[in-house]
């Protein structure tokens, strides 16, 4: 059976591409989508891509990663630095979790260089534009190989 990886996307995320492209670049999150299927072929792996801008939401796909996905890639977006319900649902979740940021978080504000996914993340990408993306699933994969 094919293995599916769940990439969920955090609060205005769907801006991106279309709003400080300074910071976040100018590929939209249909390009992440894009680069991803791409990588998932060669590892043989689905993928479901989800952005939502709700808490609750992201929560709920968490959930149902549990019974429907190996692994879970998130870019909890501001969601990282305040969430210890995201934590939670995280630490409900059985396999591999990898967390994405565009941007390099440790260069920015003090705020968020603090994050509560971090306490369960199995490797961590920051500052690597929309690659990060790519570089993650490719370390799914690998983790998934094992
Ligand atoms: O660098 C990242 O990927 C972040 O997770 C992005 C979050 C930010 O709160 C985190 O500290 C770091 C913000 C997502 C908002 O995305 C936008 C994209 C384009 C335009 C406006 C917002």
């Amino acid at each position: 059976m094919t293995r599916t990886i769940y990439i969920l996307n955090g609060p205005n995320l769907n801006l991106l591409g279309l709003r400080q492209p300074e910071i976040y670049g100018q590929d939209t999150l249909a390009d992440v989508q894009a680069l991803c299927e791409a990588v998932a072929g060669e590892f043989g792996l689905a993928l479901r891509m989800e952005q939502s801008n709700w808490e609750g939401q992201i929560i709920d796909w968490i959930h149902e990663a549990r019974d429907k996905a190996a692994g879970i890639i998130i870019n909890p977006a501001a969601l990282t630095h305040t969430s210890v319900a995201v934590l939670d649902a995280l630490n409900a979740f059985d396999g591999p979790v990898i967390e994405v940021h565009i941007s390099q978080v440790h260069k920015r504000e003090a705020f968020r260089h603090k994050s509560y996914v971090s306490l369960r993340a199995d490797a961590v990408m920051a500052g690597f534009g929309i690659e990060g993306y790519a570089l993650a699933m490719r370390h799914m994969g690998g983790l998934l190989a094992k």
